[in-house]
């Protein structure tokens, strides 16, 4: 059996869960046992359920603790590299089978295969894999592969959107009946991460991720306009309030091409409230570099 995960710490998302599906179907299609599940019950947010809800699909199952040490499983990892974002939570260390990701590689990561390019959306990757063995999709997991790639690139819109993405959409559009516009279903999914219409907890929490030994925690959010200016102060004042030694949020504002880093620094003292770039920079290649090396180099951590 092979389980395949995307990431559940602190949080999963729409391309974690259709990639997760994706290669769910992949590997039984290539004659082996295999199941999407997810570890972390409290990963999954509402608004996540609602849109994962339009790709008609049954979500990942939920394993437990005990499932993760049955001899007989492999792991296989979606959307994520750093095993601390999935099984890794549970002191679980383990060569998985494959890994496909489109973020950038860290360092600690053993797979058999490793399968990274940086695209918009790691549903791509998966899908590509599919076809590129004559293995076909259904209607229902083509539209959730479109789901994937609209929820990682804002409907195509922001920077990360590749032409590997663009293409994927339309080849998925040729061959299924999605059932619903790629606009329709951009509109559904994108006005779920629109900075006015997410509350103050929802933006602190945007893809965040967790490094560190979980004392720094860094999310970030892609904003297609200046909205964020609206909420600045609100958000300033709640992220004090997080969990972290040191939380960070970056916001990429493709607008203006450029980033804005604001930093909450309750522990180190030797962070600056706040950093703007003149490029949208990369939080796994720019900034999380920088902050683990500042925080290695002046202070014990
Ligand atoms: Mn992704």
């Amino acid at each position: 059996m092979i389980y395949c995960f995307g990431h559940g710490f602190p949080y999963t998302d729409i391309d974690s869960l259709t990639s997760s599906i994706l290669l769910e179907h992949y590997y039984k299609k290539s004659g082996y046992e295999a199941e999407a599940v997810y570890v972390n019950q409290s990963s999954l947010r509402e608004s996540t359920i609602e849109i994962f809800k339009l790709s008609g699909l049954d979500m990942p199952r939920l394993i437990t603790p005990e499932e993760l040490l049955r001899e007989d499983v492999e792991f296989a990892m979606v959307d994520h590299n750093d095993v601390m974002e999935s099984f890794g939570q549970y002191q679980i260390d383990k060569e998985v089978l494959i890994c496909v990701d489109h973020h950038t590689i860290q360092g600690n990561l053993k797979a058999k295969e490793i399968r990274f390019r940086k695209v918009g959306a790691t549903a791509t990757l998966i899908a590509e894999m599919c076809f590129d063995k004559n293995i076909a999709l259904n209607d229902m997991l083509a539209r959730a592969a479109v789901l994937g790639i609209i929820s990682d690139t804002m409907g195509l819109k922001n920077v990360k959107a590749s032409d590997a993405d663009r293409k994927m959409v339309d080849t998925l559009y040729e061959k299924y009946d999605i059932g619903i516009s790629f606009e329709e279903l951009s509109e559904k999914t994108v006005s779920q991460v629109l900075i006015k219409n997410m509350t103050i907890e929802r933006i602190l929490t945007n893809s965040l991720r967790e490094y560190a030994g979980g004392k720094v925690g860094i999310a970030q959010l892609f904003a297609l306009n200046d909205d964020y200016k609206h909420k600045i102060d609100e958000i300033k004042k709640a992220a004090w309030d997080t969990k972290y030694d040191l939380y960070i949020f970056a916001f990429h504002i493709q607008k203006e091409n450029k980033s804005v880093v604001y930093y909450f620094d309750k522990k180190y003292n030797i962070f600056p409230a706040y950093e703007e770039y003149h490029r949208m920079i990369s939080r796994s290649k720019d900034l999380l570099p920088h902050v683990l090396t500042q925080l290695k180099l002046r202070s014990t951590y």
